[in-house]
């Protein structure tokens, strides 16, 4: 039997609703990746307790995250789609991993570090610190040979590749050392009304972000409101014209149309017409997904299951690492 290579990714529930940059830049490319990759991907709750959480709605939100992913093609029939807090081998591989890590090598993360400048000394937890420790461990429990991340992520697969040698050489072979796949920077969406900030879950204002989940009416709006520049014609130049730019993306990632085909489509065309036929494409896009989304969670028991099922194959794998780990640093075998 030909065994596939092990694909590792996640993201946090950090909102109740996935917007269109998980969607282009995580969602749609692995629901490509998992037909030739055994592939792992999980919600990553205990990543989001780093953030204040009202623990009902971290519960909710950790559903939805889950059948968002399942409603925009993660077949939990074929990869391993779980809940990472449901595999206690994650918590326990993250603290070996620590004890590998300098204090300093973890200061020296730049996300630590824009976090600690943003917040403040005081309110970054330590759990903020060792964040790329159990990331790390996410990693490398499955054996994972490739991991798909934006570039903000790349330091932290660094690291996990670092952790990942040294355990190997000071203890003998244990872990997969993983490669980054680096998302193009083409793949990268920005906030509709802010067109140089990445869009993100977390976004002050909600107005430029496009949610899944949104009311198709709502993004329809979001769309026509977008900020453009007073040029009027629908060229792509991420510099001068920001926001039409990251309309085109949008435009181009959702239809599989190239840029230049587009442009030329609206040439002497005004942004109106373009607006109005991005809002449909994104709108026939969402609908099927958020309407798979809204059925998966009317029924959280068989939702609730079949997470279950997926944490059991993905705790095989998870504990036979970690077993091996234990073994090799020495901690004595419960009889
Ligand atoms: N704007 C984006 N464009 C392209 N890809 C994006 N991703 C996120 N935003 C964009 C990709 O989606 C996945 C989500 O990972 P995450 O939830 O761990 O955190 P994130 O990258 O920080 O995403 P958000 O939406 O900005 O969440 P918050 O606000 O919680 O930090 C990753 O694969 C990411 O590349």
């Amino acid at each position: 039997m030909v065994t596939r290579p092990r694909l590792y990714s996640g993201m946090q529930p950090s909102a109740d609703s996935l917007q269109i940059g998980n969607y282009i830049g995580a969602l749609m490319q692995w629901r490509e990746l998992q037909q030739s990759y055994q592939a792992f991907f999980s919600v990553v709750d205990l990543h989001a307790l780093t953030q204040p959480n009202d623990p009902a709605e971290l519960r909710e939100k950790t559903r939805r995250t889950a059948a968002q992913y399942i409603a925009g093609g993660i077949e939990p029939s074929r990869a391993t789609l779980y809940v990472q807090s449901h595999v206690p081998a994650h918590a326990e591989l993250q603290w070996i991993l620590t004890t590998l890590t300098g204090e300093g090598e973890a200061r020296r993360m730049t996300q630590y570090k824009d976090k600690v400048a943003r917040y403040g000394k005081d309110a970054a937890s330590v759990g903020l610190l060792v964040y790329p420790m159990l990331m790390a461990a996410d990693i490398l429990l499955y054996q994972t040979d490739i991991v798909p991340v934006g570039e903000d992520q790349k330091q932290h697969v660094e690291l996990t590749r670092d952790l990942a040698e040294r355990f190997n050489a000071r203890y003998g072979r244990a872990f997969t050392v993983p490669m980054p796949v680096i998302q193009r920077e083409t793949g990268r969406i920005y906030d509709l009304q802010n067109p140089t900030a990445k869009m993100s879950k977390s976004a002050e204002s909600d107005a430029g972000v496009l949610w899944l989940l949104d009311d198709p009416a709502v993004t329809a709006k979001k769309i026509m409101r977008a900020v453009t520049d007073s040029e009027g014609s629908v060229r792509y130049d991420r510099q001068a014209k920001p926001g039409v730019s990251n309309l085109l993306v949008i435009y181009a990632a959702l239809t599989g149309r190239q840029i230049p085909a587009i442009e030329d489509e609206y040439a002497g065309r005004g942004y109106g017409d373009f607006k109005k036929d991005l809002a449909e494409v994104v709108v026939n896009e969402f609908a099927p997904v958020r309407e798979r989304a809204l059925a998966l969670l009317a029924d959280p028991a068989e939702l609730d299951r079949v997470l279950a099922v997926n944490a059991g194959r993905a705790e095989e794998v998870a504990n036979a690492t970690l077993a091996d780990v234990y073994d090799k640093v020495g901690l004595l075998r419960r009889a």
